[in-house]
């Protein structure tokens, strides 16, 4: 069911390349998806309620969700899930009201300063997917971060559902009434980012639109970056297990099918440094695997060339492994798994021990489980209020200080054959600008 890699001799150069990876091909969507995006940017509603036709089959009188169906969705919730969703909205509060930034001013010299002002971006637009995938728990992880940056308004965008009467999943709209969200939009796919990137005559534009989504929503958010801001292109999801001896075979197994869940893509990898619990786990597998409900799915994805067993000789070697795979999701299941977590570099989220299953992370950890995939854990983060912030640099100098920098500038300023640039400064004095 899940293949295997015997890396116990020496450690191959190129790691990265020989690693198990599932990849989208987002360059061949862009073809598609460009005329798409013309259409709306140039016929506005109208383009996207067509285009909702086509791809949803909908005919939308309006692209705006009324507030009342987002208090009837709410009303019909089940309790149990509007408890689970109101506990999930405060852990995620908890963690990232934390991370706000303060301003910090920094005195370069007397009289002149330099603040980092901290400022969030004006309007959002969250992407939230529709179909087989129907996350409540992702309006959280999104709406959250930006509420938490202090985001003035923010739109929440989920494809139209044909059996739910045109409007996006009654479980989204419920959780965007428990997040105080009113401005929901029933589009997806490429016409909902062209949709926050031009604005429509039902839908402001957007300054940033984030969240994940399918290749097409992945193809127009790098047609449109730029026009807007984005967070990441989402891609398949990973779970990367790095294990010893002491792990549970058959907790290693439940974690690696848990994200195999997710679709026939996702990519589920254990390394690890013991050949008896790499054999565990996959004696564990065929049997964990039939007992649950998308089985099929699992076992295509637990089979596929992105999914396997990395076998290591030793810790270290483990640890530069999950370092070259940088893997969305990775779990520490060794002897003093903190040690072992601290000395990880690129990783998504690391989830230490036994007890902090990547599931939790999903729901109900107060981490944000959107997070980088496909290897960009190496040099991106997952969403945080940081996401949403842009860090303004405001320079303050008095008559004195620029006297003191004065000379370096024009001495930099000749050296780079820009003498304008050091007569701005003597203009400010009485040595006035040399002819
Ligand atoms: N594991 C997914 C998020 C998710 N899981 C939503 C369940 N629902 C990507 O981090
Ligand atoms: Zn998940």
């Amino acid at each position: 069911m899940i293949s295997r890699m015997d890396l116990r001799g020496s450690l191959p150069g190129d790691l990265r390349d020989v690693l198990p990876r599932a990849e989208l091909d987002v360059e061949a969507a862009l073809a598609k998806v460009r005329p798409i995006c013309e259409d709306v940017r140039h016929r506005g509603a109208a383009a996207v309620r067509e285009l909702t036709a086509r791809f949803d089959g909908v005919e939308l009188e309006s692209t705006r969700v009324p507030v009342e169906e987002l208090g009837r969705a709410l009303a019909t919730l089940d309790p149990a899930v509007r408890a689970a969703l109101e506990e999930s909205i405060r852990r995620a509060r908890a963690v990232h009201r934390d991370q706000r930034r303060t301003d910090t001013t920094t005195q370069v010299v007397p009289g002149g300063t330099v603040t980092e002002r901290w400022v969030p971006v004006d309007r959002v637009g969250l992407y939230v997917p529709g179909g087989r995938a129907v996350y409540p728990s992702s309006v959280v992880m999104n709406v959250v971060p930006a509420q938490e940056a202090g985001v003035g308004s923010l739109a929440v965008t989920s494809p139209a559902q044909k059996d739910f009467g045109g409007f996006p999943h009654p479980t989204i709209l419920a959780a965007c009434a428990l997040l105080g969200v009113d401005e929901v939009y029933a589009v997806g796919g490429a016409q909902a980012v062209a949709m926050f990137a031009y604005g429509t005559e039902e839908c402001p534009p957007a300054t940033m639109v984030t969240g994940p989504g399918n290749i097409w929503v992945a193809a127009a958010k790098r047609l449109l970056k730029g026009r807007i801001g984005i967070d990441s292109e989402a891609g398949p999801t990973e779970i990367a297990v790095l294990a010893d001896e002491t792990a549970d075979p058959a907790h290693v197994a439940a974690d690696l099918i848990s994200q195999a869940e997710h679709d026939v893509i996702a990519a589920s990898v254990l390394v690890t440094t013991s050949l008896e619990l790499a054999d565990a786990v996959e004696k564990e597998l065929p049997g964990q695997v039939a007992a649950t409900r998308h089985s099929e799915r699992i076992t295509e994805a637990l089979s596929g060339r992105q999914s396997g067993i990395v076998l290591v000789s030793s810790l270290d070697d483990g640890l530069r492994v999950v370092d070259a795979y940088a893997a969305e999701h990775l779990e520490i299941q060794t002897a003093d798994a903190a040690a072992v977590a601290a000395r990880v570099r690129n990783a998504g989220a690391i989830f230490v021990g036994p007890y902090s299953p990547v599931s939790l992370g999903d729901y109900m950890a107060g981490s944000n489980h959107v997070l980088p995939t496909g290897g960009c854990a190496c040099h991106s983060s997952g969403l945080s209020v940081q996401t949403f912030l842009r860090g303004i640099h405001v320079v303050e100098y008095t008559r004195e200080a620029l006297a003191g920098a004065a000379p370096h500038v024009c001495v930099l300023a000749d050296a780079e054959d820009l003498p304008a640039h050091g007569a701005a400064v003597r203009a400010r004095f009485d040595w006035g600008i040399p002819s």
